[in-house]
């Protein structure tokens, strides 16, 4: 695959517009490949959270991003190590896709001092500004002011810095979104909302909590939109080309609604129908719309990698998570004196 895939890569690249609509259908291989990848990472990380935390063996809170991997990994993968996300409570996913070490996420998820906090912030406070990542966040909605705040802070730098807020649907019923979006559309700030409409926040479904739609709220507010298949990689890398060059262009502020679904509970402790919510046909239906297996069937189908190099890169893909938990196991408490340090009152 190796070869095959690298020799193409450079035929490709030659091909890959440089400015105005994106050819999704010419990108490099190595990108397919990648998005792949990262989707694969996600995903085995979530399940591997799943396991440890049915276990026992787990602290605290996850909220798992299992089924909605295209919408983090199409997004992260437009984006440049500079440009800056903010993520939600839901954020694992989002971490991960714009290069989060998995050792030191799941050190932290088990209270471990190699983890990015020292353990003392867990899945919904995880931050590394040197790969641009301003924070998951438990505050519905919260990261909008971070992710306006940065797209100013850039603007003012002079920098090409762009600025990435993912949301969930319930975020849009917030009033920091109106806002926030107001300010950027105004002040032409580039940054570029995504928002994540699995349906439902936490057990309600958006039938019932939303009238109207994101991107005729954006639209209002003089902010180009565009709605998406979350569960096609493609289809959101493709949305977020347009939002970032836009962006980066001094044109101000796009909004994204990407359509998706999560697999999981609302939390670990939402298991199946615990709280009765949604149907057990409806989380099959959704399943059979797998991001992965879609994206998987591009790349066979395309011959970017055949079904023995797909294979043997998920199973790298299952040792690295492997390794991370073991990495994390076998880290240390934090010392009990270090319960005041870095803490900011
Ligand atoms: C300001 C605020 N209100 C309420 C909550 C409780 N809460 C946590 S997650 C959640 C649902 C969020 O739904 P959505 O934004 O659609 O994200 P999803 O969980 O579907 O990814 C709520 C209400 C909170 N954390 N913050
Ligand atoms: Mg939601």
């Amino acid at each position: 695959m190796a070869t095959k895939a690298s020799k193409v890569v450079k035929e490709n690249k030659k091909q890959v517009p440089r400015s105005g609509a994106l050819d999704i259908q010419k990108l490099p291989d190595e990108l397919y490949l990648e998005m792949f990848r990262r989707m694969v990472l996600i995903r085995k990380f979530e399940e591997t959270v799943y396991d440890v935390y049915s276990r026992g063996t787990m602290p605290g809170l996850a909220h798992l991003y299992t089924g909605e991997e295209a919408v983090a990994v199409g997004v992260c993968l437009t984006l440049n190590v500079e440009d800056t996300i903010t993520s939600t409570h839901r954020g694992h996913g989002h971490l991960l896709a714009k290069g989060g070490d998995p050792r030191r996420m799941f050190a932290e998820l088990l209270g471990k001092e190699t983890g990015y906090n020292k353990g003392k912030g867990g899945s919904m406070h995880i931050v590394d500004m040197s790969l641009g990542i301003l924070g998951a966040n438990g505050i519905v909605a919260g990261g909008l002011g971070i992710a306006t705040g940065a797209g100013l802070s850039a603007k003012v730098q002079g920098a090409k810095r762009v600025s990435v807020a993912f949301i969930g649907d319930g975020a849009l019923n917030e009033g920091l979104f109106y806002e926030v979006a107001n300010m950027a559309s105004l002040w032409k700030l580039p940054v570029v909302y995504v928002m994540e409409n699995n349906h439902y926040g936490e057990y309600t479904s958006t039938d019932r909590s939303t009238v109207g739609s994101g991107p005729a709220r954006a639209e209002a507010m003089g902010i180009p939109a565009k709605k998406v298949d979350g569960n096609d990689v493609l289809a959101v890398y493709q949305a977020a080309d347009w939002a970032v060059k836009r962006a980066r262009a001094g044109e101000g502020p796009s909004f994204i609604e990407c359509i998706t679904y999560r697999w999981r509970g609302h939390h670990m402790g939402d298991q199946g129908d615990t709280y009765g919510y949604r149907t057990q046909a409806e989380i099959e239906g959704w399943m059979k719309r797998c991001p992965i297996v879609r994206h998987r069937n591009y790349l066979l189908k395309n011959e970017i990698a055949s079904a023995d190099a797909v294979e043997k890169l998920e199973s790298n893909i299952q040792k690295q998570i492997d390794e991370a938990v073991e990495f994390a196991k076998n880290s240390a408490y934090t010392d009990q004196g270090e319960i005041y340090t870095d803490v900011y009152a």
